[in-house]
């Protein structure tokens, strides 16, 4: 019986042995990665049905007395082929040829990889959250999609308020079918993610909320559309306007150094009231007078004030605990890349967000 996998050879020139024992040897290379040791040994080494016992007795037997050298001599390159093969499939391991071309110099530096740095925007979050966290203060976080209710409706803004025009505010486009307080808008401040933590848990609160905010602005040099604040709120019994002002000064000495006097203005906010903007001494002249504080010796920071009632009445739908007759609270926020400005003497918002390595790997 004739292995239909070797062909019969009709001639036995050279050129025609070449060829029928390349495609053996092909066949040889690829069995071997790809069958199990034992099944490759038994498919060209078996005693009985192995290929070779077949080649040998297929085409050096059948070979003309004259041709029989050189299919011999073919037989036998094929035989150490397929017993080097199996040697290296069989765990007698591959050869030191072998070895030394998958060798490692573990003498040679390592490769180098970058471990990238603070932006410089989270890094100033991140030192006035910690100022915050060192007073007892947690951290939230919340959605940069909201809806019309958290982001003004619960914050006091009347309804024909122009900051709820969409010349100030960012929309979702085809809402028109929903309430007008579930419409979606890109947050303008962080406060929506303060009345979301009021209506989970019922005072005492104390929270900041670090995060990107959205404004139809156009952008210019301290101005960008997108930027990053940092909300604070503060309820208990008996919050009062001082607890307030010792917090923010504790702060800003925090923030900016032990020397910084701070100074509170009245001022106006949907949701505080009274409401103040705080001022700190300049931290480039000392108070003296300089340009960067236009000769004043003040640099306006943040604003801040007493939770206005209202804003209380509407977490208590969903917390009665929020009742303002028998709590208060203030709450302040402050603009994240005006103060990240100030610290590194930036002058452009655009550097923040430009991506440019050579702002950048100034913060390494
Ligand atoms: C500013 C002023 C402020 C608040 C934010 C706030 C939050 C709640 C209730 C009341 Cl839940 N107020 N936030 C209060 C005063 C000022 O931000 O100039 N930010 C850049």
């Amino acid at each position: 019986m004739t292995n239909e996998a070797i062909p019969n050879l009709t001639a036995f020139d050279e050129a025609a042995l070449d060829r029928a024992f390349a495609s053996l040897e092909a066949q040889a290379r690829a069995d071997a990665p790809a069958l199990e040791a034992e099944l490759f040994r038994l498919k060209w080494l078996g005693r009985k049905q192995g290929l070779l016992n077949d080649v040998s007795g297929q085409w050096l037997k059948a070979a003309p007395p004259e041709a029989k050298k050189a299919v011999g001599q073919r037989f036998k390159v094929l035989k150490e082929l397929v017993d080097g093969l199996l040697e290296g499939a069989s765990g007698a391991g591959p050869t030191d040829a072998a070895l030394r071309a998958e060798a490692i110099d573990i003498t040679l530096p390592g490769t180098r990889r970058l471990t990238g740095a603070e932006h410089p925007i989270v890094r100033t979050m991140n030192e006035i959250v910690s100022v915050f966290s060192a007073l007892g203060y947690s951290v939230g976080v919340g959605p940069e999609v909201e809806t019309d209710y958290y982001n003004f409706e619960s914050m006091n803004f009347p309804p024909g308020h122009p900051a709820r025009d969409t010349q100030d505010t960012l929309v979702v486009a085809s809402q028109e079918r929903r309430a007008s307080r579930d419409r979606l808008l890109l947050r303008t401040h962080t406060s929506p993610v303060q009345m979301r933590t009021m209506e989970q848990q019922p005072p005492p609160v104390r929270i900041v909320i670090p995060g990107k905010v959205h404004r139809n602005d156009a952008a210019d040099a301290t101005h960008s559309p997108i930027f990053h604040q940092v909300e604070g709120l503060c309820v208990d019994r008996n919050i009062t306007f001082s607890d307030l002002k010792g917090t923010l000064d504790h702060a800003m000495k925090a923030l900016f150094g032990s020397a910084v006097k701070t100074r509170f203005f009245p001022s106006f906010f949907p949701f505080t009231e009274p409401s103040a903007d705080v001022q700190i001494s300049c931290i480039f002249c000392g108070g003296k007078g300089c340009r960067k504080c236009k000769q004043s010796g003040w640099i306006e920071l943040l604003g801040c004030g007493m939770v206005d009632p209202a804003v209380f009445a509407f977490a208590a739908e969903k917390q009665p605990a929020y009742d303002p007759k028998k709590i208060s609270g203030f709450a302040f926020g402050m603009g994240v890349e005006r103060i990240a400005m100030m610290k590194y003497g930036i002058s452009e918002i655009g550097s923040f967000f430009a991506g440019d390595m050579r702002f950048l790997n100034q913060f390494v």
